[in-house]
Parts: structure tokens; C-alpha cells; sequence
């Protein structure tokens, strides 16, 4: 079967790219958000995220009539799901933003329409879409994944987004797909629906095996760089440079160890491990460490900075970089905003932060005190300490003389590279 018409529920970092990539193929798509500024913006032809070539995409797909955003799902053949899955306070996976998109859904299903969760989940959440889809819908029949040949009315199947944020566009394309379906025929249907816009291969599963694949994937990065992180907790009280120590390791062929750094960040890596925890929390205490050694490094590098003589002799000290990747605007999970709430809870020397990606702090600095919003230029005619938290472009491009006579804490690596 050859779709026509999708709706995409949740136009954020993965649902208005592949929305926008859908329809430049020429499937008529409905981009669903319940913020009306975002439906607005995106009608107008102006993704409200930062993505390479996302605007362009985005502007040719609505100028063209291809893709329409609203607040409320409509009938279509098929409907992707791709809203957030935060945690709550104790690590415990958020499904409130998949019920509510299941819930807008469910009046618009019919008989052979497909629904694909892409968002990343816990094990057993596409499940639950067909759990409550069947409390809202008796007149359908769902699929069952303890009976997966019996004949249902609507597919759904798990279709895990692996985008990179910086190569969304590039990736959405080119990656492998794994696919997992509810019932034997639910992952086949998704195959036809994502081959439209997919050149990587596509790998067929049960929604549980690919929910599980996802999470998996994230979980693998954590813990590799938590070794990293460890080494660098090692390393850095000896005096030892730890990207030394790694470079010479991974001389070795069989050794490949990653980069330390503040920590890590985003709404996948730092949230996805603790989704697999939840699950078995008794046989997951590498996974769960891994979290809380990567949790562990802004405290470290506030440690550090509190201890550096210009700082114990008051000197105002320049953060550089908020987002949690270098040249992306996302500040989600960011550990340099917790390396400078570390600072202040250690000292009250005047914190100058430095990200040009954002117009005003986040709430959680702003309320600190002594800690401001600064351009670059003034946070190192200021400053007597400078932390890299960021790599961002133009931190690289700082000069050795700009920094002459300043305390420096580069805990990406960045101007040593
Ligand atoms: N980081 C390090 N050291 C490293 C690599 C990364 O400290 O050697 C830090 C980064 O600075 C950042 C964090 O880890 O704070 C995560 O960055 P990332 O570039 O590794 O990954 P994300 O979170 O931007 O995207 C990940 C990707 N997953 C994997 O590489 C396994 C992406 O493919 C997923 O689609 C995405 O999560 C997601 O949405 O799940």
C-alpha cells in the first residue's frame, strides 16, 4: 500500500524533519504540535528549531502545499508519533505526552490506517498505545503481540528515530532502520510507509526487540563515555592529561575509548539508559552507574575550578558554552548549565556565561546570584579563570594571547586540540 496522506503528532527535533522529508517526496502531510506558535511558524514556512537546511526543507514542503501544520490530528492513512518521553524526578519514564497523542488520534482512526510510535520508549509502550487505543476505539480491533497473526483492523509498530542533532536531515535519510512490529504484518506496512523517504536498510522486529535495540543504542554511548569520564576523575587529581592517556590507549587495535567532558547531555543519552533501569532496576547496575558517573562530572569540574588561584583570589570567572553539544542551540539535560550551578554552590566570585545561541539564561541560572549573560569579548577582559564547557566554533577560535595570564579549565579538549 502507497500512503498518501500522514500525520505527524509532535513537530519538535524528530517529527518536523521527517514531516518536512515526508512530504518533499510527495506525501501529503499533516504536521500536528499542541503549541498554536509552533503550527503558526512552521505555516509560515519557518522551522522554531535550528537544523542544518531544516528551513529550507520546511519552506519548500508548505510553499508547495505538501506539508500543513495544526493543533489537532485529522484522518489520514497513517500517524507517527514523535512527542517527547521525558523522566519524572526519580528516573521514572514520563508517557504522558504518548497517551495524550494517542488520545488526539483515536477519534480519527479507521479500518486499515497504521500508527508508528517513533518516540524513544521504555520496553512495552507501543503496546500500551494498542492497550489504550482499544479502550478508546471497541469498534477497531488492534493488534495483539502475544497473537500476532490474528487479524486486526489498524497496524502499529515501533520505528525508533537515530538522528543526530546537527545531521537530522542527512541521517533521517541514510541511517538503518529498525522496525518492530505489534502484529507480523505491522512492521512490513511501516517498511512501505519509511521506504518512501529511507536508503539505509530496514530491519524487521517485534515492537518490544526494537524498543529495546533503542534504548540499548543510547545506553552503549553512555556507558563507553562514562569510561572515559572515569579516567578523567583518575587522571586529572595526578596531574595526569587524560587525553593523552586515551589517545596512547587507542593506539591499541582493539581499544576505542571516547572523549571525556562535563558530563552528558540531551534529551537521549542522558535520559534514554535510565528508561532500560526502570525496567530491571535490580540488573542494571552498570547502566545506572554509568548515569550517575557521567551525573558526577560537573561537580568534579566546579571542584576544579573552585580550587584554581585566581578563583581563591576572587577573580571573576568566564563559562563558556550552555548548549550540550558544540553548535546546536539545546540546552536540554546540558551539563555546563549544572557545571555552573556547581560553581556557585562552591564560591561567590562573578560568574560571566558566554552562549550565543541564546538570548537570556535559563531558569536555572538566572535566579543564581552574580551570574550573568555575557558576550565573549567582555567575559575575557573580565575574567581571571575561563572554563570551556562547550566547544562551540568560536570558542575555538580564541586566541593563546586572549587568554594569556588566565586560569584555564578546557574540559572538552578543545584549544589543546
Ligand atoms: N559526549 C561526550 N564524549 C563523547 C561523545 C559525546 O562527552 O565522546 C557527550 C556530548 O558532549 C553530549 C552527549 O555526550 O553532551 C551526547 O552527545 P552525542 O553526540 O553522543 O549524542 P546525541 O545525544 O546528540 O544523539 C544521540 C545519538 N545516539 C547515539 O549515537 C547512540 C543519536 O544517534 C540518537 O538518535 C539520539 O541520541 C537520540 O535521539 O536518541
Amino acid at each position: 500500500m502507497a500512503f498518501k496522506h500522514v500525520c505527524v503528532i509532535g513537530l519538535g527535533y524528530v517529527g518536523l524533519p521527517t514531516a518536512a522529508v515526508l512530504a518533499s517526496r510527495g506525501i501529503r502531510v499533516t504536521g500536528v504540535d499542541v503549541n498554536p506558535k509552533t503550527v503558526e511558524s512552521i505555516n509560515a514556512g519557518k522551522p522554531h528549531i535550528i537544523e542544518p537546511d531544516l528551513d529550507m526543507v520546511v519552506h519548500g514542503a508548505v510553499s508547495k502545499g505538501q506539508l500543513q501544520a495544526r493543533t489537532e490530528p485529522v484522518e489520514a492513512e497513517a500517524f507517527i508519533i514523535a512527542v517527547p518521553t521525558p523522566f519524572t524526578d526519580d528516573h521514572k519514564p514520563d508517557l504522558s505526552y504518548l497517551q495524550a497523542a494517542t488520545n488526539a488520534i483515536a477519534p480519527v482512526l479507521k479500518k486499515d490506517d497504521l500508527v508508528v510510535v517513533e518516540s524513544t520508549v521504555p520496553v512495552g509502550a507501543t503496546r500500551q498505545v494498542g492497550l489504550w487505543l482499544t479502550e478508546l476505539r471497541s469498534d477497531l480491533v488492534f493488534p495483539d503481540p502475544a497473537a500476532p497473526d490474528t487479524p486486526h483492523d489498524v497496524c502499529i509498530a515501533h520505528s525508533p528515530e537515530r538522528v543526530l542533532p546537527g545531521r537530522v536531515l542527512l541521517e533521517l535519510v541514510r541511517n538503518d532502520r529498525v522496525i518492530g512490529g505489534l502484529g507480523h504484518d505491522c512492521a512490513k506496512c511501516t517498511k512501505t510507509l519509511y521506504s518512501t523517504v529511507v536508503e539505509g536498510d530496514m530491519h524487521l522486529t517485534t515492537a518490544a526487540t526494537a524498543e529495546l535495540v533503542k534504548l540499548s543504542e543510547n545506553a552503549y554511548r553512555d556507558v563507553n563515555i562514562a569510561f572515559a569520564n572515569e579516567l578523567a576523575n583518575v587522571a586529572e587529581p595526578l596531574g595526569i592529561e587524560v587525553r593523552d592517556v586515551i589517545r596512547l590507549a587507542n593506539y591499541h587495535p582493539r581499544v576505542k575509548i571516547l572523549n571525556p567532558g562535563p558530563g552528558v547531555g540531551g534529551h537521549c543519552i542522558a535520559v534514554d539508559p535510565w528508561f532500560i533501569a526502570a525496567t530491571a532496576p535490580d540488573r542494571t547496575p552498570l547502566i545506572q552507574t554509568a548515569r550517575r558517573v557521567n551525573d558526577g562530572r560537573p561537580a568534579a569540574i566546579a571542584e576544579q575550578t573552585a580550587a584554581l588561584p585566581s578563583v581563591q583570589s576572587g577573580a571573576a570567572i568566564a563559562c563558556l558554552g550552555l548548549s550540550y553539544k558544540a553548535d546546536i542551540d539545546d540546552l536540554r539535560e546540558s551539563p555546563s548549565v549544572h557545571v555552573v550551578e556547581e560553581i556557585r554552590k562552591r564560591i561567590s566570585n562573578t560568574i560571566l556565561v558566554v552562549e550565543p545561541h541564546v538570548d537570556a539564561l535559563p531558569d536555572p541560572l538566572a535566579i543564581l546570584a552574580d551570574v550573568s549573560l555575557s558576550t565573549l569579548d567582555e567575559a575575557l577582559a573580565k575574567a581571571g579563570a575561563v572554563v570551556l564547557l562547550t566547544d562551540h566554533k568560536v570558542f575555538l577560535e580564541i586566541t593563546g594571547e586572549q587568554l594569556a595570564g588566565m586560569d584555564i579549565i578546557d574540559t572538552r579538549g578543545a584549544w589543546k586540540r
